[in-house]
């Protein structure tokens, strides 16, 4: 059986693009895939961030990915810190990637942008991304369309290793949503909606109550004129409410527009504000639930690394093998 793997950050509440770029297609995929999940927490500490409550937001996230659906007893769940094979991995492969291809990556350059000090690991970020994914010999990462250039390093660093080495690492690609890959800041259509957005209102949290949806959605930046058409260059924010409208009704693009094309803009948000309180009201309910019981939550992580670590343990033996390292014999 094929196998996926995919991580999200703990570094801030999961927003609509989260769920509908990635998380929403990991719950399918538990179904035909042999499918691993993870809280990338060490991803979450390459930017200044709040010492007191990481490890919160870890286990919130975690509850929110059952919440919107993942099954320990479909998938592997676990939080990436708690398997060491991850840095280790890391290492190895800082020694294959090079500086000049981690200098392109497009989000290094956005997030370290106009900052006094960046940390190394902000730059090493994509490397520690490539080791999550090759430790699990993963066919393929579902992932949003601005981790398209991540996954990219990863295939180019599986493939330099396997020709260093011999065939050892399992060279995997990415995959992307039909609709809503990008998914747009409502208060600035042209940038992609993020945790770390400096606009809350452009922002939509999968727990934010109905009435806050409504709100955001009722402010969103629209476009000049009045007509409801998906053309992302003319009416960049008419084209994101239609995207977000068609993927939380599962009609595509056209039959959304077709089927709002009469209304007037008030209308129209009011149409897909309701459409979207209604998608993400059972994880609200769901979630609502699993919290009543947060140490149910840390004994499925607890579980789910210790699936983890024995694949991940193997892989990383086989990658020891090939690259020359003593192993350690028992005294
Ligand atoms: N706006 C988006 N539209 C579609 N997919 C998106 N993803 C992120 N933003 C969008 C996808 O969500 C998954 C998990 O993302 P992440 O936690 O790795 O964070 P990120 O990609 O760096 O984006 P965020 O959520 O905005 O976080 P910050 O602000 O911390 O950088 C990924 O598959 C991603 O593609």
């Amino acid at each position: 059986m094929r196998r996926v793997f995919s991580g999200i950050q703990p570094s801030g509440e999961m927003h609509l693009g989260n769920y509908l770029g990635a998380v929403r297609r990991w719950v399918a995929d538990q179904e035909r895939y042999d499918a691993i999940y993870c809280v990338v927490d060490l991803h979450a500490m390459t930017v200044p961030y709040d010492v007191a409550e990481l490890a919160g937001r870890t286990r919130e996230l975690a509850m929110l990915l059952m919440a919107a659906g993942l099954d320990p007893q479909r998938c592997v769940l676990f939080v990436q810190s708690h398997v060491p094979a991850h840095t280790e991995l890391t290492w190895i492969l800082n020694c294959v990637a090079t500086v000049g291809e981690l200098r392109r990556m497009t989000q290094f350059k956005e997030k370290s942008h106009g900052q006094e000090s960046v940390s190394a690991g902000l730059f090493d970020y994509p490397v520690l991304m490539a080791a999550d994914i090759l430790l699990y010999d993963t066919n393929e990462v579902p992932v949003g369309e601005d981790q398209r250039q991540h996954v990219e390093l990863a295939r180019d660093v599986a493939i330099r290793f396997n020709h260093r080495y011999g065939e050892t690492l399992v060279v995997p690609e990415a995959t992307f949503p039909p609709v809503a890959a990008r998914v747009k800041d409502l208060q600035d259509p042209r940038a992609k909606m993020s945790k770390s957005s400096e606009s809350p209102h452009g922002t939509l949290n999968v727990l934010d109550p109905p009435e806050v949806l409504t709100k955001k959605i009722r402010s969103a930046v629209t476009d000049s004129g009045t007509e409801v058409r998906h053309d992302p260059e003319e009416k960049p924010g008419i084209s994101n409410l239609l995207d977000l409208y068609a993927a939380a009704t599962g009609t595509g693009i056209e039959k959304a527009e077709a089927e709002l094309a009469g209304s007037g803009y008030g209308d129209f948000k009011r149409r897909v504000a309701d459409a979207l309180v209604e998608f993400l009201r059972p994880l609200r309910e769901r979630y609502a639930e699993l919290a009543g019981d947060p140490s149910e939550v840390s004994r499925q992580l607890e579980l789910g690394a210790v699936k983890a670590e024995t694949i991940a343990t193997a892989v990383l033996d086989r990658v020891r093998r090939v690259t020359g390292l003593l192993p350690r014999h028992p005294a």
